[in-house]
């Protein structure tokens, strides 16, 4: 499983939070099934965003992209979530990375545009199967184009949609070397070029938010399988929703962030974040508000003590239960009102299951991630 993950120049939010935790319950109930997991998650810490803001502040683009991943492994870890086998980087993956440019342009599908800067671009037209990810018309795929970090407007592009494989060298920038001179690469190419270091030509689950759906996740896909001629290079696509504060998408740009780390500092306790999160489909675009908190909490303290009472019901056709639920699409708000109603039958009168609590509270904690 490859999942697109953060890039460092500002604190984890919850949108980060909910996509995190969704493939982590993923990976459990894989684990809980028996298979072992190969997850790869990867740190954009070479992008354009990354060297803005550090500009902006005056700062190193190394030192801003460390310390916001030390920040974002930090809240993971407090979140429970199951870490990556592998967590890559792209200053790290600079020759997985120019090697597969270099496969591209042997495979007939790059260009460079002609007026000396040295960009390189995949041209989509000569992708067979480009758009057969997120099956956008072209004028949607052009506004999320520009949207999300592309430039349809740059001149010398045979296609507005071409995506940048590598930018030359400019003043003011971070390059490497590599064959078509020295430059730095551009986002999908580096997610692509790690995945396929770290898990193959082809791979189960490619995951992220749903804002990754075009251009991210198509570009992905078509420059694995340009290069690699094998298809599909992801048997399935998987996208979480967006998690908005009061209505309006959650993002750095708009400024209406909740950060994990805030939370967390205000004395929230994680297990309540990810109740809250749980409490909704990871594919629904979603809110995050108070009202969500305050529930959370209150749920997970009534589990806590149902989970201390002696006895407890049946703690078995809870956990078939509770996987039943996950089963099916990933049900976790469905599988939250399963241990609700354990919860609230153990906390009301005699049951003769000594046992019940501590079953609950294992499968709860391994599945959910949420220690009672
Ligand atoms: N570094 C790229 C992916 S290679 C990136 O999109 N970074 S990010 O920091 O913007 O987002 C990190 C992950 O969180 C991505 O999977 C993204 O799709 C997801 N994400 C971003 N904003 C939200 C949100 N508001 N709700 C849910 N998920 C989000
Ligand atoms: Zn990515």
């Amino acid at each position: 499983m490859y999942v697109c993950g953060i890039t460092p120049y500002d604190a984890t939010h919850l949108g980060h939070a909910a996509t995190m935790v969704t493939f982590d319950i993923i990976n459990r109930v894989w684990r809980d099934n028996g298979y072992p997991v190969n997850y790869v998650q990867n740190v954009t810490d070479v992008d354009e965003p990354l060297f803005e803001r550090a500009q902006r502040d005056g700062e190193d683009w190394i030192v801003l992209g460390l310390r916001e991943t030390a920040l974002f492994r930090e809240d993971m870890e407090a979140l429970s979530i199951i870490p990556p086998s592998s967590y890559i980087g792209a200053v790290e993956s600079m020759n997985d990375i120019v090697a597969l440019v270099e496969r591209l342009q042997q495979a007939g599908m790059t260009y460079t545009v002609d007026d000396g800067t040295g960009d390189i671009y995949f041209p989509v037209a000569q992708f067979d199967r480009f758009g057969a990810q997120s099956h956008y018309d072209r004028e949607t795929m052009l506004t999320y184009f520009a949207e999300r970090g592309g430039d349809p407007q740059r001149p010398g592009k045979k296609d507005q949609l071409d995506a940048l494989l590598w930018r030359g060298e400019r003043p003011d920038e971070p390059s490497w070397p590599s064959p078509f001179g020295r430059g730095r690469p551009g986002w999908h190419i580096e997610c692509t070029a790690i995945a396929m270091r770290y898990l193959g030509e082809q791979i189960d689950v490619q995951g992220g938010g749903n804002d990754l759906i075009f251009p991210h996740h198509e570009m992905s896909i078509a420059h694995a399988e340009a290069a690699t001629k094998v298809s599909p290079f992801a048997q399935h696509c998987v996208h979480a929703g967006m998690i908005g504060l009061d209505g309006a998408k959650m993002s750095k740009s708009k400024g209406n962030l909740v950060f994990v780390s805030r939370l967390r500092a205000d004395g929230v306790d994680p297990a309540v974040i990810r109740a809250a999160v749980l409490d909704g489909h990871y594919r629904d675009d979603r809110d995050w508000n108070s009202e969500l908190v305050a529930a959370a909490t209150a749920r997970v303290k009534r589990w806590r003590d149902a989970a201390a009472e002696k006895t407890g019901p049946d703690g078995d056709g809870v956990v078939s239960a509770l996987r039943a639920r996950l089963s099916d699409d990933l049900d976790t708000a469905g599988a939250l009102r399963v241990v609700d109603a354990w919860a609230e039958a153990a906390l009301d009168g005699d049951h003769a299951d000594p046992e019940s609590g501590k079953l609950v509270g294992d499968v709860v904690d391994g599945l959910l991630g949420i220690s009672l």
